[in-house]
């Protein structure tokens, strides 16, 4: 019925043609209905017919106001799509954004044998390159030319198997391109078997040692690490979300609107909103939604049961953010993209109304972008389940010491065939390849950070209250705290 948008163009209308015919029905109109009436592709036509609408109103409208405007459109047409948000700045923002790296369309897996071969080369090749850049492994040699001697040697390879002999030793299972071996750590070596204790199955490390027989007795062992980076300058705030899961009973969406109040200036402390006036990027790392089918009874939870709904939900919320802030968007394991991580993008054919926002940038789980220079690694956290279950020490509740192991050992998902789906791929996207300014992650619904090397660690919590799975698990999450960078400083606030 409302056709302000058909694909008529005519964008020359001038100002005050606009307003000029609201003006001769005696309603005066507000900037920011102005802004949003002549982005329209027919603002004449979409004037004429809000006119027509009001006037059946039988006049209650004064002013036209973006609310009065965005009435119309939920009450004439349910299904019609927003664009976006309120626009607030006079002026158009300068954003530095780029997209370093986004798998969304890279998925070239069969499932085939060879794909796990060229998946776990893919892995071992990145990371034996990271390694071997290492002073102590430069001259590392190919596991099948190990000859036994007193001399120390240096290898590097995959664990394939991770094991605690009789008396407690570990024993790791090494593999490269040329052959095996297994790598003894004794336990009276203190300090190296706590290094040991912190492996994981399919990570790729150095180890030096002596060969003894068919073993490699371990003297020490490596990770890829991460070089200590330089801060930059950051001369903007970014905001960091995750797990809204709307669409969930025990969504939390008054909390959701405060925190977009704050966002579009209009909430919060003097600092708040001096902070939010720096805002330019929105940062969502995954489970948007609450998703259908997730787990067994998920539906009795389910305030929405339709996950195209769900979407909808959440172009209407975030729809209300305000336009010149950048939303950069992932999908989680709640989501509608593939489960098998990496996570292609939230699919438009689910989520249609939030892909007509135009100030959201839908990327793959995980992504390399740039944020006016700073370099933002964003990845869900799904494989924090099976870090937390394989380390002891570490717990969901404690997500910036996983992220911390992740870059040690320089991927994001490193334990293959667990909780964390992986695609085979003919490359490993989940390597981290690029060392980032900011790492940031959520799933666990519990907000951690440090600043590990330089590096931003951010978990960034959730706006859903506590399930009755977490209550099962214990897990106490922290809800509505959202951490904004400002200007180089972390800061949490509340909703
Ligand atoms: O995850 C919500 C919370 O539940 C988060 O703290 C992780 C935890 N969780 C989810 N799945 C698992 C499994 N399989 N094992 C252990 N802990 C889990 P969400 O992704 O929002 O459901
Ligand atoms: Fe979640
Ligand atoms: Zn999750």
């Amino acid at each position: 019925m409302f056709k302000g948008k058909n694909p008529v163009k005519s964008r020359m209308v001038e100002m005050n043609e606009i307003i000029a015919k609201f003006a001769r029905e005696g309603i005066l109109i507000e900037d920011e209905a102005y802004l949003r009436l002549k982005e329209m592709d027919d603002p004449m036509t979409a004037s004429s017919e809000l006119i027509v609408s009001i006037r059946k109103e039988g006049g209650k409208f004064t002013i036209l106001t973006s609310e009065v405007l965005d009435d119309f459109f939920e009450i004439e047409n349910p299904h019609e799509i927003k664009a976006g948000g309120p626009v607030k700045d006079d002026f158009k923002r300068e954003f530095d954004f780029r997209v370093i790296q986004d798998t969304s369309n890279k998925s070239y897996t069969s499932g085939e044998i060879q794909d796990m071969v060229s998946y776990f080369s893919s892995r071992f090749t990145k990371l034996k390159n990271l390694l071997s850049k290492r002073p102590e492994l430069r001259s590392h040699v190919p596991i099948a030319d190990l000859r036994s001697g007193g001399d120390v040697v240096s290898i590097i390879g995959i664990v394939n198997d991770l094991r605690s002999t009789k008396n407690n030793h570990k024993m790791i299972e090494l593999e490269d391109d040329t052959g095996e071996i297994t790598v003894i750590v004794h336990n009276e070596n203190h300090e190296l078997f706590e290094k040991s204790e912190k492996l994981v199955r399919d990570e790729v490390i150095g180890v030096h040692g002596v060969k003894k027989g068919r073993l490699v007795v371990a003297s020490d062992i490596f990770h890829p690490g991460v070089p200590r980076i330089q801060e930059k300058e950051m001369k903007f705030s970014a905001v960091f979300i995750s797990d809204v899961h709307i669409g969930s009973q025990t969504f939390l969406e008054d909390s959701f609107r405060r925190f977009v109040r704050w966002l579009n200036g209009d909430e919060g402390s003097e600092e708040q909103r001096e902070v939010a006036a720096d805002v330019k990027y929105l940062v969502v790392a995954g489970d948007i939604v609450d998703g259908i089918g997730i787990y067994p009874g998920q539906e009795r939870e389910l305030l929405i049961k339709d996950i195209t709904e769900q979407y909808e939900e959440a172009a209407r919320l975030f729809g209300d953010i305000q336009r010149d802030i950048k939303i950069i968007m992932i999908p989680g394991n709640h989501d509608a993209s593939r489960i098998a991580e990496p996570q292609p993008a939230i699919p438009e054919e689910y989520a249609k109304s939030l892909y007509s926002l135009k100030n959201v940038e839908f990327l793959s789980n995980p992504s390399l972008v740039s944020l006016d220079g700073l370099k933002t690694l964003i990845y869900h956290g799904r494989s924090f389940d099976d870090m937390a279950m394989s380390i002891n020490g570490l717990s969901h509740d404690k997500s910036h010491l996983i992220m911390e192991e992740l870059l040690e050992k320089r991927h994001l998902a490193p334990i293959y065939g667990e909780r964390t789906p992986l695609a085979s791929e003919i490359e490993d996207h989940l390597v981290i390849d690029d060392v980032p300014d900011i790492l940031h992650t959520g799933h666990v619904h519990i907000n951690a950070y440090k600043k590990y090397r330089g590096v931003h660690l951010i978990n960034s919590g959730t706006f859903q209250a506590q399930t009755e799975f977490q209550k099962i698990y214990n897990i106490v999450p922290t809800c509505g705290q959202v951490p904004v960078l400002h200007r180089g400083a972390l800061k949490v606030f509340e909703f």
